[in-house]
This record gives C-alpha cells, sequence and structure tokens, in this order.
C-alpha cells in the first residue's frame, strides 16, 4: 500500500466548532492511525486476520470507553471526542473500528450501565487498557432484524444459571475473553449475562470467508449447557431496550465513523484526480470527475453537521434513538456511494490494494447491514414520523 498522505476535508471550517480537546484527541487519533494502522492494514485484511498488536495503542488514544468515567479506566470525554476517534480510526479501516465499537459500546457500556458496582471495578479498568477484549451476542441465526425472537435461554439452578443457545456473526468473538450475552430467562424475559472464556460448554468458532471486514474477526458464541456464576448476571435492566440502549451508542459511533471512511475516499480520489493524466491533461480537469468530486464533498459536508449536532444532543441528553438511527443509515449510504464512485475515478488501479477505497468499499457492506439493516432504519424514522409500526 501506498504512504498516507490523507489531508482531513472541512469545506465548512467544522474545526472551529470543536474544542481544544476535541482537536487535540482527534488529532492524536490521526496521528497514531497514520503511523500504526495505514501501513499495515491492507495486509491483515488480504490476510483476513485481525492485528492484535494494535489493541494497546487502541486504549492509548482512548478508544477503549473513551465517555466511561475515569474512575473505572475510561477515558472521561464528552461524545464529540468520542464520534472524532471513532472517524479518525474508521479513516483507517471500519473494522478496527468494529473492535474499538464493541469494546466500548457494546461491552463496557452495558458493564457500566446495568452491572452492579462489582462487575464495573472487575471488568471495566481491564476492558479500558486492552488487557481484555469483550463481544456482544445480540444476533442469532435465525434472528437478525428481530432480536425479540431470540431463543437463546437461561433456566435458574439455584446456585448458578444453565445457559443454552447460539449467537451468530459476533464481531470479536473468535479472540474475546469477555461476553455480553443477551438471553431469555424462564419468563421470557431478556437480561444481559457475562460470559468468560473458559467457561465450559461455551465456544467461539470463527466465520470464515468473508469479502468484508475482512481484518475483524468474526465468530459464533455456542452454549452447550454452560454454567454462569449468578453474580455474572447484569441486574440494573431487562428486556429488549437494555441490549437497543447499547445500540444506540455504537450506531452513533458509526455514524462518525462511516465519516472517516468517506473522507478517507474522497480525499484519495481527489488527489489521484490531479495526477493521473490522460488525454493530456488531468482527469481532474475533466467536467463528469469534478461533478463526482463535488457531489462527495456535499454530501460529506451534510453528514459532518449532520453527525457534530447530534454529538451536542447526545452530551446534553437529549438525543432520541430514532436521531442516532437517522445518522448511522445516512452516514452509511453517504459513504458507501462516495466509495463506489471514488473506486471509479482510480479506474482500474481503483481495484488494487495498493489504495484503500476497495477495502472501505467492501467493509461498509458490513456497516450498512450491522447494527440494524438500512432497511429497518428507514422504518424506525418511519415510525417516527407517522407513529404507525411497520415491524407489528
Ligand atoms: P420495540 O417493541 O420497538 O422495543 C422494545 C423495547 O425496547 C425499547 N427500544 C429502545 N430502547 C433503547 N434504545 C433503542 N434504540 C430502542 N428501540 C426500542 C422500546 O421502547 C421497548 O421498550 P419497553 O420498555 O416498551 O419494552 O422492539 P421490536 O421488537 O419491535 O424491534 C424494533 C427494532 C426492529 C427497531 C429493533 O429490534 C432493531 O433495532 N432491530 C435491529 C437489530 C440490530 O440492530 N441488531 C444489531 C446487533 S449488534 C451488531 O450488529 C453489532 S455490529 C458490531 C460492530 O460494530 O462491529
Ligand atoms: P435479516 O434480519 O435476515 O435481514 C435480511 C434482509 O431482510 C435485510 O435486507 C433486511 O433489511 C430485510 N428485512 C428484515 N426485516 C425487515 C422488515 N421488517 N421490513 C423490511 N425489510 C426487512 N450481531 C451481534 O449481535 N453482535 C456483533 O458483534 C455483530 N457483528 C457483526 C459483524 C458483521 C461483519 C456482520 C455482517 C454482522 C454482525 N452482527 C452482529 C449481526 C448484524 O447485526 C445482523 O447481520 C443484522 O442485524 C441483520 O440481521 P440478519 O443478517 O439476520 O439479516
Amino acid at each position: 500500500m501506498r504512504p498516507d498522505l490523507f489531508e482531513a476535508p472541512d469545506y465548512y471550517n467544522l474545526d472551529e466548532l470543536l474544542t481544544d480537546e476535541h482537536k487535540l484527541v482527534r488529532d492524536a487519533a490521526r496521528e497514531w492511525v497514520k503511523r500504526e494502522v495505514s501501513p499495515i492494514i491492507e495486509d491483515y485484511a488480504q490476510k483476513a486476520e485481525f492485528p492484535t498488536q494494535i489493541i494497546n495503542g487502541l486504549a492509548e488514544i482512548g478508544a477503549f470507553g473513551p465517555y466511561i468515567p475515569m474512575e473505572y479506566g475510561g477515558a472521561g470525554l464528552d461524545q464529540i471526542s468520542y464520534g472524532l476517534i471513532m472517524q479518525e480510526i474508521e479513516r483507517g479501516d471500519s473494522g478496527v473500528r468494529s473492535t474499538a465499537s464493541v469494546q466500548s459500546s457494546l461491552v463496557m457500556y452495558p458493564i457500566w450501565k446495568y452491572g452492579n458496582e462489582e462487575q464495573r471495578q472487575k471488568y471495566l479498568p481491564k476492558l479500558a487498557s486492552g488487557e481484555w477484549i469483550g463481544c456482544f451476542g445480540l444476533t442469532e441465526p435465525d434472528h437478525g432484524s428481530n432480536p425479540s425472537g431470540m431463543v437463546t435461554n437461561y433456566k435458574d439452578m439455584g446456585d448458578h444459571y444453565l445457559l443454552n443457545g447460539a449467537k451468530m456473526w459476533i464481531s470479536n468473538a473468535p479472540f474475546a475473553q469477555v461476553a455480553v450475552v443477551w438471553a431469555k430467562n424462564e419468563e421470557g424475559r431478556i437480561h444481559g449475562l457475562i460470559v468468560e472464556r473458559g467457561m465450559e460448554g461455551f465456544t467461539t468458532p470463527e466465520t470464515h470467508n468473508k469479502w468484508s471486514l475482512r481484518a475483524s474477526a468474526t465468530g459464533e458464541l455456542i452454549f452447550d449447557n454452560v454454567k454462569v456464576p449468578k453474580e455474572n448476571l447484569l441486574p440494573n435492566k431487562s428486556g429488549l431496550g437494555a441490549p437497543l440502549g447499547c445500540l444506540d451508542s455504537a450506531r452513533y459511533g458509526i455514524a462518525w465513523g462511516a465519516i472517516g471512511a468517506a473522507m478517507d475516499c474522497y480525499d484519495t480520489a481527489l488527489r489521484y484526480s490531479k495526477e493521473r493524466m490522460q488525454f493530456g491533461k488531468p482527469i481532474g480537469q475533466f467536467q463528469l470527475q469534478q461533478k463526482k468530486l463535488a457531489e462527495m464533498i456535499t454530501e460529506i459536508t451534510k453528514a459532518q453537521l449532520l453527525t457534530w449536532r447530534l454529538g451536542v444532543l447526545r452530551n446534553d441528553n437529549k438525543a432520541t434513538s430514532a436521531q442516532i438511527s437517522m445518522a448511522k443509515r445516512n452516514n452509511v449510504d453517504m459513504a458507501i456511494n462516495i466509495a463506489r464512485e471514488a473506486r471509479q475515478i482510480l479506474g482500474g488501479m481503483g481495484i488494487t490494494g495498493e489504495y484503500s477505497i476497495m477495502r472501505h468499499s467492501m467493509n461498509l457492506e458490513s456497516v450498512i447491514t450491522y447494527e440494524g439493516t438500512h432497511d429497518i432504519h428507514l422504518l424506525i424514522t418511519g415510525l417516527d414520523i407517522t407513529g404507525l409500526n411497520a415491524f407489528k
């Protein structure tokens, strides 16, 4: 892969809306991605392997629990800093951002919000430092968009719970030490359980042959009469709203992350369009190529404004789930379209691993599917504006 020459587009001077702390956090993440991720990521994607050597660096830039209080090892940052870290990491690769999203919003968040003090003290500092990596088990083979139908269940055996079932498409599963697993009790109520690697009957086979998110490890979680200690139940929230609350936090991070992927594709295509000569001119001088680039920067700028505003609402605890859903859907769709157009600007070179665009393009096929598909997010907005529920 070529040297990383990334320069971030900021067409509407949005830096003026950021505090010094935001810029410091973002610039540190940007430098780290240039130094540690860009030089190796294409290789790892080609090998379909997660680069575990970057885990310490992710912890150091605050990517594990950016908004978790410092008393639990988190970085104690606000929601805009959290978003900017996700943007920079996904500028490098969506799979690396996935690992950070899962760790922060799907593992640390539920332990922080729904766990008791002993659970927070036991797990959060180790997750923040990257000593432990976590995963989040909601999706099942027969229940993806409709997690309320899940069949994974546990029974109260007096001194422990007995967990049975299976989860599918789980990011980080093959190497995670800790899994936050959503399962039904005997009354059919959904609860979160912390399952640890090494518990008898718990296995995590890896999912192979992915064409997307190749630098992220995906797997199954299989529970065959797993004895889970009673103290591993998350006591402070139950029902589908508990896992969906975690998704709000993760979807918000993805909205920022998708901007990073789009910025990288745009920046690469812009630079290439000024260097590549055809018919005696740089291709950037042709009107058709300028139209593509002009539309890209317009869409990126709109997404930046939408997402910054969402960050302000989240800092004030005012963002609704439907607002978060809209930003996730819009920004991922924006990024996938930009990746496709940017790839065309590079002609044949666009399909090679010399440039990041094809990898972003393939990654975004997962990003537009996980954390709620594009269709599901359209229906969430539809329900919010009409009051009519298409899911029931
Ligand atoms: P519904 O009846 O609407 O809601 C059930 C309860 O949940 C509450 N609720 C929420 N709470 C917090 N945040 C949200 N976003 C919420 N949305 C709903 C709701 O108020 C209700 O509470 P209560 O107290 O009345 O019981 O549920 P439904 O069964 O009709 O489903 C709605 C639907 C389809 C929108 C939901 O199921 C959904 O979002 N489906 C998509 C599934 C999904 O996103 N799965 C993601 C799996 S994790 C993942 O993909 C990780 S990728 C990892 C990576 O980044 O690498
Ligand atoms: P389905 O729900 O079967 O949907 C198939 C199609 O039907 C989609 O186009 C969908 O939009 C459409 N559809 C479904 N219902 C409706 C409806 N009511 N109206 C209109 N259209 C509808 N899950 C986790 O729990 N943890 C993870 O860490 C995780 N990581 C993932 C990593 C990767 C790489 C991938 C690909 C997925 C991951 N997921 C994870 C799972 C992800 O959340 C699901 O794939 C997603 O929610 C969609 O579920 P599904 O694949 O079963 O598709």
